[in-house]
């Protein structure tokens, strides 16, 4: 009880607006489960976040709960990390309101995920979207994470993350604990599209051939492999400038063999780009193969997911409490106590 006290906390958490992709695999909840021995880990199912882009209600509910089974068929154990639902703790939209009083709007129109998905949905620029960074900001702060483990778009979010904290800690007093962001310092923290390797592999991508998802079963998975854009040359070599398409493929090879880059490109010496293709194709179903077989078992026993997520809430909402209590006596609101 007492080293538990003593860990340092951790927070992450993904967005249920989609399939789950290896790219969050790899960049995210893979390092979550390695996490889990050294902090106090906090893992939420972002669905706040996800309604900032327009989201079908029922899709929206199966996605939280199939993301809440891959968590834990992934390896995250709920016995030793909080796992929770954001929406089932008032307090993350409750900081949120707070925290935007010290935010200025140029700090958030200039984010690059705005930008782009301003653009992707055009229709549908809405207040939420821009505001997302600070409910981001607020996840993260209400559990005085220092640690953030999260894919490289990330980034900048965990910047206004730094500053937001030291703007309220400098205005209100030592109140939020400044966290670090945790990003691999390999190409895993940026898994590219399979269709377009300038661009990141995301799970509302329009075109489902750009991402392997976590739930897609072998033949799937070996064709859109072997769709995947690449070069005109032969060599299978890693050069990310010159070879973006091949490069993602080792990149993906490498996170799924724990090989190193050297040795996957010794691999597939003086052999050509389909046997490469279908090789990382099959690691990656072979891989996949007993989490889906897990999750699917998790699903069909609701109950378990339901307790998993009641335990997790309570958790969570004891701790956050105690945060924006903190919060609402710096910032001067009477207590109602
Ligand atoms: P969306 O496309 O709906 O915006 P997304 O695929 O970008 O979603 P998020 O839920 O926003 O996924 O991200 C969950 C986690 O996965 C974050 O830590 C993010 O940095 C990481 N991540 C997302 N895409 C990639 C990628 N292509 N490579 C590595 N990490 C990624
Ligand atoms: N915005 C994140 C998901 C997310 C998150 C967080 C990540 C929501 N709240 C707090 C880390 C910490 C994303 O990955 N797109």
């Amino acid at each position: 009880m007492e080293n538990q006290e003593r860990a340092q906390k951790l927070f992450s958490a993904v967005q249920p607006s989609g399939a789950i992709t290896i790219g969050n695999y790899i960049g995210a909840i893979r390092n979550f489960v390695k996490l889990q021995g050294e902090y106090d880990c906090i893992y939420a199912v972002a669905d706040l976040h996800a309604i900032t882009v327009r989201q079908d209600p029922a899709a929206l509910r199966r996605n939280t709960l199939e993301l809440m089974a891959l968590f834990i068929a992934c390896g995250i154990d709920p016995e030793k990390s909080v796992l929770f639902v954001q929406s089932h703790v008032p307090a993350h939209c409750e900081l949120t309101w707070v925290l935007n009083t010290i935010t200025y709007p140029g700090e958030l129109s200039r984010m690059t995920q705005f930008k782009d998905k301003s653009a992707r949905h055009a229709d549908n620029v809405n207040m939420g979207l821009m505001d997302y960074p600070v409910l981001m900001v607020s996840d993260i702060l209400l559990y005085q994470a220092a640690l953030v483990p999260v894919g490289e778009d990330q980034k900048q979010h965990l910047e206004l993350t730094r500053d937001l904290a030291i703007r309220f800690n400098n205005r209100y007093g030592a109140t939020f604990t400044v966290p670090e962001p945790y990003i691999l310092k390999d190409s895993g923290a940026r898994v590219m599209s399979l269709a377009d390797p300038s661009r990141k592999m995301s799970k509302s991508d329009e075109n489902p051939n750009a991402f392997v998802t976590m739930s897609d079963d072998k033949d799937t998975i070996i064709r859109k492999f072997k769709r995947a854009v690449t070069d005109s040359d032969s060599v299978v070599r890693y050069a990310p400038e010159e070879k973006p398409g091949i490069s993602n493929l080792l990149t993906i090879y490498h996170a799924f063999t724990g090989k190193s880059l050297a040795e996957s490109e010794r691999d597939f010496a003086g052999k050509g780009y389909g046997d490469f293709k279908l090789a990382v194709g099959e690691v990656v179903a072979d891989a996949l193969a007993p989490i889906r077989a897990e999750q699917a078992r998790l699903l069909a026993d609701k109950e378990y997911l339901r307790s998993v997520m009641k335990a997790g809430s309570e958790s969570a909402a004891r701790m956050a409490r105690r945060t924006l209590s903190k919060v609402y006596r710096k910032v001067g609101f009477y207590s109602g106590e």
